[in-house]
């Protein structure tokens, strides 16, 4: 081969390597990494793709190359010449790919194994998947709709369903599970940064999917002690505010005196006037029903999203508290 046709092959795979590396590095493909597994994640991710991308390099400047160079005339019908195999190009083609994918292997290998370390003392907290809502219930008892966790300590996630499969996923810490009725699966996440995630279905399991929503509030390993100690919610605050914290009102409905601001159904503060448009009853009787039963009336322009498992799930004397609690604010 000419020297100069190796140097015009070189440049055009530089120039579609440059090329490729900008689109990779310009555009956040990838949401921050909010954990210690997601940013090994994260690592074979970018390992795979600096693979991939050097296999583009030299794909398109042989193929650019060739068109370029050995392109046919316009009237040229004539058959390319017989050319044979060339055993040397095919060991070399087929040895390197074999190397790329074989280190691609034990890099995951080596990542999933380290991901799925929960070392000599997680934080154990069960994950209930429903239609259409999550449960996170702690080794002390309490459930909760949202999930609070500590920085930098290793929480092992007891993930199951009631009802369909269903997946958690929180997209920054990555590790992603199915929720399976009757089996217990893992994972383990350990938090990096103090924020505010978003948990999401990923497994389509009916109406409400798009709405099956919750938040992952990571706290520094001193607020969270203290978010235990005062029994997973704020100290003070009316009776009712706990009853809406734990059973994850606050991640579908805006309601002020909570500083709840979900948007998935209607907003709570103005429902003295829902219930007079909805025409079922007194206050306290509608927004009991919209509770234990909220398929007898759906607000106009919602779905049937809310759970309907409230009115087993909270006791009598709490659900009177929630109860009052929305009726005052209303
Ligand atoms: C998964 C999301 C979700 C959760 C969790 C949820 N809701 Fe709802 N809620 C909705 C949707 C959607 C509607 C509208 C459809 C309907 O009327 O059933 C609604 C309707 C209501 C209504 C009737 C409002 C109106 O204007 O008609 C009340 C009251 C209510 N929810 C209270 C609660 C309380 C209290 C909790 C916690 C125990 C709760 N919701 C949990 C989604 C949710
Ligand atoms: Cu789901």
């Amino acid at each position: 081969m000419r020297r100069g046709s190796i140097i015009q092959l070189t440049a055009i795979g530089l120039v579609a390597g440059a090329i490729c590396t900008a689109v990779a590095l310009a555009i956040p493909w990838l949401p921050v990494a909010g954990g210690q597994e997601a940013g090994r994640i994260h690592f074979v991710y970018w390992f795979t793709t600096v693979i991939a991308i050097c296999v583009f390099s030299v794909v398109t400047a042989v193929l650019v190359y060739s068109v370029w160079k050995f392109r046919a005339g316009p009237d040229d019908d004539s058959d390319g010449p017989p050319t044979h195999g060339h055993t040397q190009l095919e060991i070399v083609w087929t040895a390197i790919p074999a190397v790329l994918v074989t280190a691609i292997s034990i890099v995951s290998a080596i990542v999933l194994a380290q991901n799925g370390h929960a070392g000599t003392n997680p934080l154990v907290i069960k994950v209930e998947a429903r239609q259409f809502a999550w449960k996170f219930t702690y080794p002390n008892g309490t459930s909760f709709g949202t999930l609070t966790l500590p920085q930098g300590r290793h929480v092992k996630l007891d993930i199951t369903a009631d009802d369909v499969i269903h997946s958690f996923w929180v997209p920054q810490l990555s590790q992603k599970q199915d929720a399976v009725p009757g089996q217990h699966n893992f994972i383990v996440i350990t938090p990096t940064h103090i924020a505010t995630y978003p948990v999401v279905c990923t497994e389509l399991c009916g109406l409400g999917h798009a709405l099956m929503r919750s938040q992952v509030d990571i706290l520094a390993p001193a607020d969270y002690e203290k978010w235990v100690a005062q029994g997973g919610t704020a100290s003070s605050g009316p009776p009712g505010l706990a009853v809406f914290q734990q059973n994850g009102c606050a991640g579908c409905h805006t309601f002020k005196p909570a500083l709840a601001t979900g948007n998935v159904g209607p907003n709570l503060d103005n429902l003295a006037q829902e219930a007079k448009q909805a025409n079922r009853g007194a206050l306290d009787a509608f927004i009991k029903e919209s509770i234990v039963k909220p398929q007898a009336y759906i607000a106009p322009g919602f779905t049937d999203a809310m759970p309907h498992t409230f009115g087993t799930q909270i006791p009598p004397d709490k659900l009177q508290q929630l109860v009052q609690y929305l009726a005052k604010g209303a």
